[in-house]
């Protein structure tokens, strides 16, 4: 961290509201937004940063510093690597929807993600319109799952504004995410829940980055406050390389059980007198959560095991 005066009246605390990749929009404390552009070697602030930053001309300004951040997601790059793209998440909202995709191996992938990083998950299923007396029973089963392990649910469709509502509050006064697969309704539940607000940032936007509105991360308010974060890269979230260790972390519903296996080391998959595997048995752990866990763990395992075999 860099030192800042806090009274040089020529260095203000800001918002990083979008990222263009060589300059970043700033919200100053009045609510103007100045693009601000990076010095060299700085650290590359993200959406939700707060940063220290100097006025340099009419609407344009130089970032000083950023401040510490109380979370920082990021997503694998295709190469395994981390790419950090949005900082200081209280909360993810994890979108699924009956048609196209349901997935529970989908959910706790993220789940993982949101406990390793200690951000709140909320899980949505939307379109529930699209739901029938035939297909209700089994989603509201599958739903019922997640709650009985303490994870918000909500229950949305864009045309019924009563989920809609459900899901705003658990975004009101916090900084969020919508991530979950291409169809479920992700940008439909952001242009409902951001209303007019796509406007005045994209006006905004457009002035330093052209034409590439659509794909540049942005941070839009929210009407009764908290902050929406909107980024392509977060909603096709891909989790980089974790660990098995990580694996087991990112399940909060086995934890309970694993201090009961016979081996300290015990991987809960196949190992005699393990107090998981029990747990699965007994009905105390879902069959689905522990089906998604072995494939995760083999993925984990496999990773592992070619890292260490180069
Ligand atoms: N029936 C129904 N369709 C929806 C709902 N939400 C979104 N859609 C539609 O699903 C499609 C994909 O939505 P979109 O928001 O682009 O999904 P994204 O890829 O997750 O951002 C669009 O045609 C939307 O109009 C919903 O609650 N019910
Ligand atoms: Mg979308
Ligand atoms: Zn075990």
């Amino acid at each position: 961290m860099q030192k800042v005066k806090e009274n040089n009246s020529e260095t203000r605390s800001g918002l990083v509201v979008s990222y263009f990749g060589n300059s970043v929009a700033v919200e100053a404390e009045d609510g103007q937004v100045f693009q601000c552009h990076l010095r060299r070697n700085q650290e590359l602030p993200v959406v939700g940063d707060t940063v220290r930053w100097q006025l340099e001309t009419g609407n344009t300004g130089i970032i000083i510093a950023i401040q510490p951040r109380r979370s920082l997601l990021s997503r694998g790059d295709g190469r395994g690597r981390s790419k950090p793209i949005a900082a200081n998440l209280d909360t993810v909202v994890i979108v699924m929807a009956p048609p196209p995709i349901f997935s529970e191996y989908l959910i706790d992938r993220y789940l993982i993600a949101a406990e390793l990083l200690g951000i709140q998950p909320v899980i949505v299923l939307n379109k529930t319109d699209l739901l029938t007396d035939m297909t209700r029973p089994d989603a509201e089963g599958r739903l019922a799952s997640y709650r009985q392990i303490s994870y918000p649910v909500v229950q949305s469709s864009i045309y019924l504004p009563a989920g809609l509502q459900e899901v705003a509050g658990h975004l009101q006064g916090k900084t969020s995410v919508l991530i979950g697969p291409s169809g479920v309704g992700k940008s439909s539940i952001i242009a409902k829940l951001t209303e007019g607000e796509s406007i005045r940032i994209g006006d905004v936007s457009s002035k330093g980055a052209g034409k590439h509105t659509t794909t540049a991360t942005r941070l839009y308010h929210l009407p009764k406050g908290g902050h929406l974060i909107d980024s392509p890269g977060v909603r096709e979230f891909n989790l980089w390389r974790i660990s098995p260790q990580e694996v087991l972390r990112g399940f909060r519903d086995f934890q309970v059980f694993i201090g009961g296996c016979k081996f300290r080391d015990c991987r809960h998959v196949v190992e005699p007198g393990c107090a998981v595997r029990a747990a699965v048995e007994h009905g105390k752990i879902s069959a689905e959560r522990y089906a998604s866990y072995q494939e995760l763990m083999k993925e984990a395992e496999e990773h592992e095991n070619s890292r260490y075999s180069h």
